[in-house]
């Protein structure tokens, strides 16, 4: 298919420079970039695998405008892709906004016709994944993904809404399926099969990508997490949580890219987080100069890990909580069910159980996000980067296995402590291939 055939609305168009430069001039917001159009500075820096990203910088202000191509980036016209997704990925960024304004950029403006998000200028921000191969701490990175997960599931799920509201969200976020379907595709179903567009580094993962595709075991337990990928709408999720949707400095932290968003399990989200911290923790023998020289760091990525869940997990409790003393909960687990002591003591119970089941739900997704960069279609800088592929090689095989045993043995991992401990154990100084 080319795009000529691509279904895309009249008056859409791929914007170049100046296609950005004109359209900008005739908004009102783009005031606010100082000077004339002509002084703007313009460029496209877009690094991720879908869309076109321009950053646009005036005189007195900057902005990031984002607009949908009507075919994935990485594959090219081949695999072409609704344009929606920018109506989607704007719609979860405004709701996002209400509830942690403080962790996600503010939106100027959107072009329904030519998908196109006007954005604040994410600056002196940087993509995580680049800070953490460069091996940069960020002390607040912990406490504020915490936050946006917990404000964010926590109040777009039952536990926060009414029942309409709740499937009104669910009914205008279903009409994100074609990127459910990528995640369906390419996350829980691909990996696991001879599929065109998968690769891994060769020869040396070779053995177990095969070992993979016949592990029966490992199929039945991501087919599982597909049938809840695809049957629980609990929360509007972000979809797309990994380390490169995330920018920040020491000072602040913002959440990007919600285009996947749709109400979808919340251990999804968690598990993006955590997976992909884990494949960074793995490919720091890559990074370091002397063996052992990222050994701080490395603990600093398992304890962020630690945090994220603990965090997590003390303020989902926290929102439930008061929102039921407040009388503000969801259609579920309404208080006048559990008034009496003997039922404020179960609702105790059970919401301690929702968390336990929360982290088994995570550990699962996070063993799929990581598989998938391993040995499907898009793979991650983290690893990418590392020229020496027999280097490469040992980092992805260790997150290979510990991604097995999480996703098929997942109840040896009652705690993140149990996690954190296993990928420690798992992780030498010496590649575990050579010459
Ligand atoms: P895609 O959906 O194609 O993955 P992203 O939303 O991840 O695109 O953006 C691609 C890149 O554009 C990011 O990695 C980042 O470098 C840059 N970018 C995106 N949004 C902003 C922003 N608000 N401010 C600054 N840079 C941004
Ligand atoms: C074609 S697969 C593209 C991937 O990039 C996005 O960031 C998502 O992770 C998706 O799975
Ligand atoms: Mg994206």
């Amino acid at each position: 298919m080319t795009a000529a055939t691509l279904p895309v609305p009249e008056g859409y168009r791929i914007l170049d420079i100046d296609g950005v430069r004109s359209q900008l001039a005739d908004l009102p917001v783009s005031g606010r970039l100082g000077g004339q159009p002509a002084d703007w500075v313009i460029e496209e820096v877009g690094d991720g695998n879908l869309n076109l990203v321009f950053i646009v910088r005036g005189p007195e202000s900057g902005f990031a405008v984002k607009q949908a191509l009507p075919y994935v980036r990485l594959v090219g016209e081949s695999w072409p892709l609704p344009l929606s997704r920018a109506y989607f990925e704007h719609r979860a960024l405004t709701i996002h906004s209400e509830h942690v304004p403080r962790l996600v950029p503010k939106i100027h403006h959107y072009d329904d016709t030519l998908a196109l998000i006007v954005m604040e200028l994410l600056e002196p921000h940087i993509i995580m994944r680049h800070g953490m191969i460069a091996g940069t701490e960020y002390p607040g990175f912990a406490d504020d993904i915490a936050e946006f997960m917990a404000r964010t599931l926590f109040s777009t799920s039952a536990l926060a809404l009414p029942a309409d509201q709740m499937k009104a969200m669910t009914a205008e976020f279903a009409g994100n399926t074609a990127m459910c379907r990528i995640t369906e595709d390419v996350i829980f179903t691909e990996p696991y099969m001879i599929a065109e567009n998968n690769r891994w580094t060769e020869p040396w993962l070779d053995l177990y990508a095969e070992a993979t595709r016949k592990d029966t075991d490992l199929k039945i337990a991501v087919t599982r997490l597909k049938r809840q990928f695809m049957g629980a709408p609990e929360a509007l999720i972000h979809g797309d949580l990994h380390t490169g949707s995330v920018m920040l400095w020491a000072e602040d932290t913002r959440v990007i890219d919600p285009e996947f968003a749709f109400m979808g399990p919340m251990g999804f989200d968690i598990g993006a987080v955590v997976g992909n911290l884990l494949l960074n923790y793995f490919s720091q023998i890559g990074h370091e100069a002397a063996p052992g020289d990222r050994d701080a760091y490395r603990q600093w990525i398992l304890a962020t890990i630690e945090t994220v869940w603990n965090r997590f997990r003390r303020q989902f409790l926290d929102l439930w909580e008061s929102s039921i003393k407040g009388d503000a909960g969801g259609d579920i687990y309404g208080a006048g069910l559990f008034a009496d002591p003997e039922g404020m003591a179960a609702l105790a119970r059970e919401r301690e159980h929702y968390m336990d089941r929360l982290l088994t739900d995570a550990l699962g997704f996070a063993a799929a996000k990581m598989t998938r960069r391993l040995l499907g279609v898009a793979h991650n800088i983290d690893l990418e980067c590392i020229s020496d592929t027999k280097c490469r090689a040992t980092a992805e095989v260790r997150s290979l296995k510990l991604a097995r045993d999480l996703m098929v043995n997942t109840d040896r991992y009652p705690t993140m402590g149990h996690v954190t401990d296993a990928a420690r154990a798992m992780n030498t100084h010496q590649p575990d291939f050579a010459d």
